[in-house]
């Protein structure tokens, strides 16, 4: 069982939540899940690894719900509150998901079958839930399920283990001197890692406070900021590309001050421009600390907390890390300024993925994790080059698939080829754009999007279409997305 699990009863006068307005101990959260754990497992004595799917608003139940799914021994599914029906069916049916637990409405909204689901507050109203003695479990007991794109053309499920989630927090709250006089606001979506991992459970596994402020808005975020006192600030770049916006029109002094308030500021999940770096510093005197991290292997590099914050620099290994860079014939780089692809090692590197062992097996080398990030190292930090595959999309901090976009847009009646690249952006660090020979001249882009609106999330919807007469190709006929690129730069 996980410590973050265990030592919430050390902390339980502590407040751990606030959400909408309220605030919530830990004494609570302990009660509630099991609770919840107690009403889970029924007559059962472990759920033994059963999927429970979590479609809960960021608020106080889903952390419940979270921590009842693990105590009862089951394997939680984080869903993407904004996915589609047809984006859910491939989740719920891949993991073999045997119930949901939804905030209200998420299950009609969703048309998610009654039968596969139970709102959270009907079982938070179950007052009689008697707590039954919650099994014990090990470090290599799976925990968690978390979908993430890649060049698969479905999303794939990552699974992680009791120990790999404890190595991933541990690593966190050491590097970064988490301590339980923090207090952090929760801006980011509970279906990725930033927001699980690094936003609520480090905090919440020292004691800390978390705000749950149910997504991020610009307005919300600085006004928070202004009136609290946070002390550890997280993000991925495009957030911190419209606080600068804001900063930049706004004289409410207060705003600043709570920027300068705060004991770290952090961004990942996308390369920070250097330019925003010193934008922010300029802004607000705070260095942003940039770290690197993958659904796959939790938090990997991070600048130090402590000595120098590179700007375009992830830094160094976090604790028990372990890197090294192949160059692409899989010979470790071992001098400074080669370019090569990063390989992980550790306990918080993912179990495997759901359904694909041919895969799990294609992304591990003498049990190495071969990222397919590719990065430099230069004076003692790594600095990300890009990645080895053109396919994966990274926009406003979520992974993204061409191929996916590419099978949803194929299956128009009136598309006759496509392909899908990511256009370099300011704001959104890549938005996807998209090629189109059409097999008839009247079709438009609005009629596209709204095709894509239909089976995507809007994250994940071309912004820019180009019909084109032919797709730029090589000698074997496969589509030269490089050139492709250009054509939209
Ligand atoms: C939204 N819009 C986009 C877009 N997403 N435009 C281009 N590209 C995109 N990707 C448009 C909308 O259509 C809308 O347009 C406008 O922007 C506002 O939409 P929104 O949905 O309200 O945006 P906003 O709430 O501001 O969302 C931006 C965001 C969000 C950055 C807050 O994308 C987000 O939460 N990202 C975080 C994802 C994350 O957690 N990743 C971590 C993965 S784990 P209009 O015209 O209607 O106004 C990982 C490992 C690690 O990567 O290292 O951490
Ligand atoms: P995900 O699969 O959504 O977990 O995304 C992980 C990917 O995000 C990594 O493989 C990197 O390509 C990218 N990433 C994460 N942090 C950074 C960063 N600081 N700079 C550049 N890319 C990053």
């Amino acid at each position: 069982m996980l410590h973050l699990l265990k030592k919430a009863k050390t902390y339980a006068e502590r407040v751990a939540i606030q959400s909408d307005g309220k605030e919530f101990t830990y004494g609570y959260l302990n009660e509630r899940s099991d609770e919840i754990a107690s009403f889970l497992l029924g007559d059962e004595s472990d759920l033994n690894e059963e999927r429970i799917g979590l479609l809960v608003r960021p608020d106080i139940h889903y952390v419940v719900a979270l921590w009842g799914i693990w105590k009862s021994g089951g394997i939680a599914v984080p869903l993407s509150l904004s996915a589609k029906e047809s984006e859910l069916d491939h989740y719920i049916s891949d993991s073999n998901i045997t119930l949901i637990i939804s905030s209200n409405n998420c299950e009609e909204q969703k048309k998610i079958p009654q039968k596969n689901s139970i709102n959270i507050q009907n079982i938070e109203n179950i007052n009689a839930v008697e707590c039954m003695s919650l099994p014990t479990l090990g470090n290599d007991r799976k925990a968690m399920i978390i979908y993430t794109s890649g060049t698969t053309n479905k999303p794939k499920g990552v699974i992680t283990t009791h120990g790999n989630i404890e190595a991933q927090i541990t690593a966190l709250a050491e590097a970064w001197k988490w301590t339980k006089e923090d207090h952090i606001p929760l801006i980011l979506p509970l279906h990725h890692i930033h927001g699980i991992i690094n936003s609520l459970c480090c905090p919440l596994y020292v004691g800390a406070k978390v705000s749950m402020l149910g997504g991020f808005n610009v307005d919300k975020v600085c006004k928070e900021i202004s009136q609290s006192n946070y002390t550890v600030f997280t993000a991925v770049p495009t957030i911190y590309f419209s606080l600068i916006e804001k900063l930049e029109e706004t004289n409410n002094q207060e705003i600043f001050n709570g920027f300068k308030r705060l004991r770290l500021i952090m961004s990942g999940s996308a390369a920070l421009a250097p330019e925003i770096h010193k934008k922010w510093e300029k802004l607000t005197s705070q260095k942003i600390l940039e770290r690197y991290g993958m659904t796959e292997v939790g938090m990997a590099l991070s600048n130090k907390i402590d000595g120098e914050r590179r700007p375009g620099a992830v830094g160094e290994p976090l604790p028990n890390v372990e890197i090294k860079l192949e160059d692409e014939n899989g010979n470790e780089i071992m001098e400074e300024g080669e370019i090569g692809q990063i390989l992980l090692k550790g306990p918080q590197v993912f179990m495997e993925y759901q359904n694909l062992p041919k895969k799990t097996q294609a992304s591990f080398r003498d049990g190495w994790f071969l990222t397919g990030d590719i990065a430099v190292l230069e004076n003692g930090y790594y600095r990300l080059l890009g990645r080895d595959s053109i396919d994966i999309i990274k926009s406003g901090g979520y992974k993204i698939s061409a191929l996916e976009i590419e099978d949803v847009l194929l299956k128009h009646k009136n598309v006759k080829e496509c392909a899908v690249v990511g256009k370099d952006d300011n704001k959104w660090g890549e938005i996807v754009v998209a090629a189109i020979i059409p097999k008839n001249k009247t079709i438009s882009e609005e009629e596209l999007q709204n095709w894509c609106s239909k089976y995507l999330s809007d994250y994940k919807i071309p912004r820019i279409f180009k019909f084109l007469d032919g797709l730029p190709k090589n000698s074997m006929g496969k589509v030269t997305k490089k050139e492709l690129k250009n054509i939209f730069s």
